[in-house]
């Protein structure tokens, strides 16, 4: 299966070939050496696993530990960079993002959210430590993510900071996208509920990272909101690929277990258009993504990379 992947007009030239390559190469050195700096700094934060209570600490460690991406605060570094911050500016904000995610992931997989067994190619938190823990390690990460917010080095930009990522997170943003997701459960579902869950579920907290990254990183008002456009659609791009790869991966590729949507009834792109036209989509967002930095000149290289990232990843 090829993902439903489509060839547009431009596609098969060697030059876009070549861009596209390079691009890929850059995301993939800076999502390696984004992740190396970022797990010591979480090593950093988090209470080590024989501090009180030792069985907490164990939990978090084990589901941020576990492997991902860590996209997010790729992203958060990436837009601190494009305004002349540094990693170290950010730093706290890519942190707080991934305790946040990993929250996220560990609630949803909890037999009354998605029920599943295997996340980032291990038994999920709460086969481990049961369901108990799990919900507990979950709302440690999420409030500890705040207090490591308060160590953002541009002490001004820190209120402004924990406004957007709470923004993010909350009623009108991940929180409110899961419940929006579990009430279409089993219904018919339209691209325009589709769209407004996925915005919510996925894009509101990507986005709050471009745009808590910039601001961590000194940005003017017009740059976060360019930058916070880029995370939306960068944000629904993504989410619409982890439909696709719902579809047509496996689980050695995806670390968790595909085909869940259809059996649960969710709201997908595949649930209301065919693959290449999800894809089509994916493609078209992502570049509409790159419109929004055009403002920001060469600084947002690494972001534009990132963005073709998103819209080629297998995993
Ligand atoms: C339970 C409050 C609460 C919210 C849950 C984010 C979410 C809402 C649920 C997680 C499951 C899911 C399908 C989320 C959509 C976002 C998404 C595709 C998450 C997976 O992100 P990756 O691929 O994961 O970046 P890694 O493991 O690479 O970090």
């Amino acid at each position: 299966m090829d993902g439903g992947r489509v060839k547009g007009p431009s596609s098969g030239s060697a030059a876009t070939t070549a861009d596209s390559a390079h691009d890929l190469a850059l995301a993939r050195t800076f999502l390696e050496s984004s992740r190396e700096y970022v797990d010591r700094r979480l090593d950093f934060y988090l209470p080590r696993q024989d501090v009180v209570p030792q069985s907490l600490h164990k939990a978090m460690r084990y589901s941020i530990f576990a492997g991902g991406k860590r996209l997010r605060p790729a992203l958060v570094f990436a837009a601190a960079e494009a305004v002349g911050g540094s990693r170290e500016d950010g730093a706290p904000v890519a942190c707080a993002a991934e305790m946040i995610h990993t929250y996220s992931l560990i609630h949803d997989d909890l037999p009354a959210m998605d029920d599943d067994d295997l996340r980032r190619g291990r038994p999920t938190c709460h086969k481990v430590f049961g369901e108990a823990m799990a919900i507990l390690a979950g709302d440690a990460l999420l409030t500890y993510a705040f207090e490591v917010l308060g160590h953002t080095p541009r002490a001004e930009a820190v209120p402004a900071v924990v406004r957007a990522i709470a923004r993010g997170v909350g009623t009108q943003g991940m929180v409110g996208g899961q419940v929006l997701d579990i009430e279409g459960e089993g219904k018919p579902a339209t691209l325009e509920t589709v769209s407004a869950i996925h915005a919510w579920k996925t894009a509101a907290l990507i986005a709050a990272c471009c745009e808590a990254g910039a601001l961590a990183g000194g940005a003017t008002p017009k740059e976060c909101e360019h930058l916070r456009q880029y995370g939306r659609e960068i944000g629904l791009a993504f989410q619409i690929v982890d439909d696709i790869l719902d579809v047509t991966s496996s689980p050695e590729a995806l670390g968790k277990t595909p085909g869940k949507d259809a059996r649960m009834g969710k709201a997908t792109y595949p649930a209301v258009m065919d693959l290449a036209k999800a894809r089509a989509e994916a493609d078209r967002l992502a570049a509409q993504a790159l419109q929004a930095l055009r403002v920001l000149g060469p600084r947002a290289r690494t972001l534009a990379a990132l963005g073709r990232f998103v819209v080629e990843r297998r995993s």
